[in-house]
């Protein structure tokens, strides 16, 4: 990408109708460039900062105007990207938007690239790179915690750990680097081991839990795939709907309703789930219908969470056990459905059948045990995903890899010292777990990372 010096113009709003629409400008010639298509009763010059003012774009062919619009600038540094910002509110619909970003184009702007606003603002200091990529999170977030981790990290929480804990690399890095300069005074096995004691406490452990929380990230920012799976006609479209609490899937009393794999999104207590509804598994003409099972058996691989669902107004079959068998017992909640019905399995076979599974009894049909399995999958999906709060960080894919190079390098400088090696070799790992570090916040970084961090984001953001 190409940084500095040109002025950026992009819509910032999603196209289509809409009450208002925003152009956004950027750049040292943000004012000059607004100067030239807008007219107003006074002159931009003279425009207080943050304040909206009404006035006309004018199409510079026909000298007429074209929308009445609100316009307000923003001086460097106190703007998105820190430098000059005009924002121009016009009326929404395609072809006005792209008319105004058009004359705004002619009159000395390049169109930005997706995600150049807040690239801008990361290479002029005013957020961190783990920032930039909290507000990518914000815009797609799909649940309210996934919202609140992003607004955490947005807020600086991930950056502010970092930059504390490569504090206190630098500070050990020092006392090391002390010791290579007066080799005469060099420190007894108790600094040694008082050194790599420090580093395993103050470095090793804070970054060795973060690494461990990023497995809660995909609980909270993508969602759990919850697949519903069952022998044919024992209720699961019925129990998704029942979750959806509305009639997505057709259930129907003919065996084999349910042909497709059918996926919907709902939020309990705040957790994003997809839940995942499946063919029956059942014989067809003196066969198990293949398909299905190959099918369901994909999308039991494929998932993070199983409802397995047995119909207690019929005795177990084949089917259920083979079922029970595919199933990962760690992560699996048996249904037990049409509770309301005359019962054709007794406690003691379900007992003892799926002895050591959490259960639930339920009726699709009357919602009883609802609540119960929604507490369930509730307590399931979090067990995996421990001591997960809202407000701790989360660090994602790209945070984690660095973050396990950084452990180790630190890994390495513990040991060096308690065997012994020379400080040197003490110092260059130090020094390579702060680079690793750094690549997190943005300190160190690489053209092509921040093209991939970047072209993430949408046009006029
Ligand atoms: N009495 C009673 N009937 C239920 C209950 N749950 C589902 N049913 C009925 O059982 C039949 C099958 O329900 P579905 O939800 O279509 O079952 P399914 O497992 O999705 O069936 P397939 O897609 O064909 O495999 C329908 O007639 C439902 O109304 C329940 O809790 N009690
Ligand atoms: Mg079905």
């Amino acid at each position: 990408m190409d940084y500095q010096g040109e002025t950026i113009a992009a819509i910032a709003t999603p196209v289509g109708v809409g009450g208002i629409g925003i152009i956004k400008i950027s750049g040292g010639n943000a004012e000059s460039i607004a100067r030239k298509v807008f007219r107003s009763k006074r002159t931009i010059r003279s425009f207080d900062a943050f304040r909206l003012y009404l006035g006309h774009i004018i199409d510079p062919k026909s000298n007429l105007p074209l929308d009445e619009v609100l316009l307000s600038v923003m001086h460097a540094p106190f703007s998105y990207t820190r430098e000059d910002v005009v924002e121009i509110n016009s009326h929404s619909g395609y072809t006005i938007l792209s008319n105004i970003l058009q004359i705004i184009l002619q009159a000395g702007a390049r169109l930005a690239k997706p995600g150049e606003f807040t690239l801008r603002a990361f290479l002029n200091g005013r957020i961190d790179l783990t920032q930039a990529e909290a507000i990518i999170d914000l815009i797609n977030a799909k649940s309210d915690m996934s919202v609140r981790l992003a607004a955490s990290q947005l807020a600086g929480g991930l950056g502010r750990r970092i930059e504390e804990i490569r504090h206190v690399l630098i500070e050990i890095l020092a006392t090391i680097e002390a010791s290579i300069d007066f080799p005469d005074e060099e420190p007894a096995t108790t600094t040694r081991s008082h050194i790599a004691d420090r580093i395993n406490k103050e470095l090793l452990k804070p970054i060795k839990e973060f690494i461990a929380a990023h497995t809660q990230r995909k609980i909270w920012h993508e969602g759990t795939a919850v697949v519903i799976v069952g022998r044919v006609n024992v209720g699961k479209s019925s129990i998704l709907n029942r979750l959806l609490q509305e009639e997505r899937a057709i259930v129907t009393p003919i065996p084999g309703t349910t042909r497709d794999v059918l996926e919907c999104t709902v939020n309990i207590e705040g957790l994003p789930l997809r839940l995942i509804d499946t063919a029956g598994i059942r014989k067809v003409k003196g066969k198990v219908e293949q398909k299905g099972v190959d099918l369901t058996k994909t999308q039991l691989a494929l998932a993070d969470f199983t409802l397995l669902v047995i119909d207690r107004s019929r005795p177990l079959n084949q089917y259920d056990l083979e079922l029970l068998h595919e199933v990962d017992k760690e992560s699996t909640i048996v249904v037990i459905n049409k509770i309301d019905l005359p019962a054709k399995l007794s406690e003691k076979k379900i007992t003892s059948t799926f002895k050591y599974l959490p259960r639930v009894n339920v009726s699709a049909l009357t919602g009883t045990g609802f609540k119960g399995l929604r507490q369930a999958i509730f307590t399931r999906v979090m067990d995996t995903g421990k001591d997960t709060s809202p407000t701790s960080i989360i660090p994602n894919l790209r945070h984690t890899m660095a973050l396990t190079e950084a452990a180790e390098f630190l890994e390495n400088a513990s040991t060096g010292l308690i065997n012994g090696f020379p400080w040197e070799t003490a110092a260059a790992d130090l020094s390579w777990a702060k680079d690793a570090l750094d690549q997190i916040t943005g300190r160190r970084t690489t053209g092509e990372v921040l093209d991939t961090i970047f072209s993430r984001f949408c046009l006029g953001k």
